[in-house]
């Protein structure tokens, strides 16, 4: 018997599963306010519980299915480890059903870029592709909705990762790292462990030029990418190939996609699709395919997506942007673009990361940052440290909330400056997550626009 320990989106997808398969089993959610009422007429099979696990269930249940949002360490999940329960993940689950090959993408950023890009290129080269994972459709409903997948491309998260056991995949990559979580890690050699785990059992690890130690722990064939142009690139590193004075994105000596073609030009988009390419190496992909989709990705919501342009001063949604390297991406990309300066409008949860990296993309494009949320003041000591030179000065504000923060940056953005929301946070102090504080941005950017 299993018990389905969280019921968030993760949890209420394994409950959907199992009663496809007419497996039974006990469901519990640590939250003493959780509604469960709608999930108990659904499943009127199961037994739940709230807040604390009844010991009576002990003896019922050999394996546990932990959702990604508890963590491993917990007492009471360590406590059942050491009486014998096995404890895996939805993806384990997954791993141990799926019946096509999978392509597994993880890193501490781009994930969902690049898992949406290669879903959209197989299904160019005619694939019938199942997209999930931690992008948002849990990948148990895949395996159970009308559809007979080809292939399957899932985004999947260290915290997945540190449940899953038996995935095998066609090909994986680890996109890059930087700090995220560490108030769940021992450190960012134990974060790096459990991302480092999609590489367990693949015919073809997908890793950043300089990183080969992502993939200790693979069997299958290295593929390398980066902006790296370099004349030797071999059959197995994707970059930036010349051809006849123009440049493409290729691998070896082959030239794909000319970057011109890209909609989305910028570093991290190029690195982004030099991944797709490489992930999609064991497949039939045509370049013509390749190119059909970069020409027309636009990027998706909540990611360095440009929202207003009102008197010369652009508004930027990168609610995404929820740890330290993913602001700094875009603030070299957005400042290096803008012919002003940057405001930044940044803050939440900061999830014990240290924000010093972002002191000096800071100095170097923003005017003024405006600070909001819970841990707004970590930022501040961060950015405000006098440790450096050639510091340029910057006004740091803190405010309380968005509304707050959107209505400073306003008074101070001029004619060619850009307003960047990219909190370098997660939400969860004052949103329940981060499309709806990019909502709430996207709003009161438009209230504030028609003023
Ligand atoms: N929670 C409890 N008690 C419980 C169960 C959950 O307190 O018994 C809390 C968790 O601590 C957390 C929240 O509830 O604060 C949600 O946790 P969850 O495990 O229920 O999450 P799900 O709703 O199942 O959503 C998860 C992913 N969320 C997390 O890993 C936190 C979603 O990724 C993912 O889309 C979904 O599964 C489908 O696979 C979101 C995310 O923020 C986007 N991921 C993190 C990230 O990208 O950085 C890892
Ligand atoms: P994830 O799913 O890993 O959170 P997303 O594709 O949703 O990644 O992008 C989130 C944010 O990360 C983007 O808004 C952008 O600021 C940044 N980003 C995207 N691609 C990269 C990359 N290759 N390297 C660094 N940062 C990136």
């Amino acid at each position: 018997m299993y018990l389905v320990a969280g019921l968030g989106v993760t949890g209420q997808s394994v409950l959907r599963y199992f009663h496809s398969q007419g497996e039974n089993c006990l469901a519990f959610d640590t939250r003493a306010d959780f509604d469960i009422s709608s999930l108990q007429q659904e499943f009127s099979e199961v037994e739940f519980a709230l807040q604390e696990l009844p010991s009576g269930w002990l003896p019922r249940f050999d394996t546990v299915v932990l959702s990604p949002g508890i963590s491993k360490a917990e007492p009471w999940v360590e406590a059942l480890r050491r009486s014998g329960k096995q404890v895996i993940g939805d993806i384990e689950l997954f791993a141990r059903a799926v019946g096509a090959p999978v392509i597994a993408i993880t890193g501490s950023n781009g994930k969902s870029t690049v898992t949406t890009l290669t879903g959209m290129a197989l299904q160019q080269a005619g694939y019938q592709v199942g997209v999930g994972g931690n992008i948002g459709e849990p990948a148990l409903d895949l395996l159970i909705d009308d559809n007979e997948y080809d292939v399957y491309v899932l985004e999947l998260s260290s915290f997945q990762l540190e449940t899953t056991y038996s995935l095998q995949t066609e090909s994986s990559t680890v996109l890059n790292i930087s700090e995220d979580h560490m108030d769940r890690y021992n450190g960012i050699e134990d974060y790096i462990q459990a991302k480092t785990k999609v590489f367990a059992d693949t015919e073809f690890a997908v890793i950043p030029f300089g990183f080969s130690e992502f993939a200790m722990v693979h069997h299958g064939q290295l593929l390398h990418f980066g902006l790296k142009q370099v004349n030797e690139l071999t059959d197995m590193d994707y970059g930036i190939v010349e051809l006849d004075g123009k440049l493409y994105l290729g691998h070896g000596q082959t030239a794909q996609v000319a970057i011109e073609d890209m909609l989305l030009q910028g570093g991290h988009h190029q690195l982004n699709a030099l991944a797709m390419l490489a992930l999609c190496r064991p497949f039939q992909v045509e370049n013509t395919h390749f190119i059909e989709v970069l020409k027309r990705f636009n990027g998706l919501p909540h990611r360095t997506q440009l929202i207003a342009n009102h008197n010369q001063i652009s508004w930027v949604n990168d609610s995404k942007g929820t740890n330290v390297g993913a602001t700094i991406t875009a603030i070299e990309s957005l400042g290096a673009a803008c012919s002003g300066e940057l405001v930044l409008i940044a803050g939440g949860v900061g999830k014990d990361a240290d924000f010093s990296g972002l002191k000096i993309p800071v100095e170097q494009f923003c005017k003024t940052v405006v600070l909001f949320g819970r841990d707004r003041e970590d930022i501040y000591h961060a950015i405000q440290a006098t440790d450096l030179q050639n510091e340029r000065e910057v006004d740091v504000l803190l405010v309380e909330d968005l509304n707050e923060a959107v209505n400073r940056a306003k008074q101070i953005a001029t004619s060619g400056d850009c307003v960047l929301f990219s909190p370098a946070c997660a939400s969860f102090d004052q949103f329940s997550n981060y499309v709806q504080r990019g909502e709430v941005f996207e709003s009161l950017v438009k209230q504030c626009c028609v003023e």
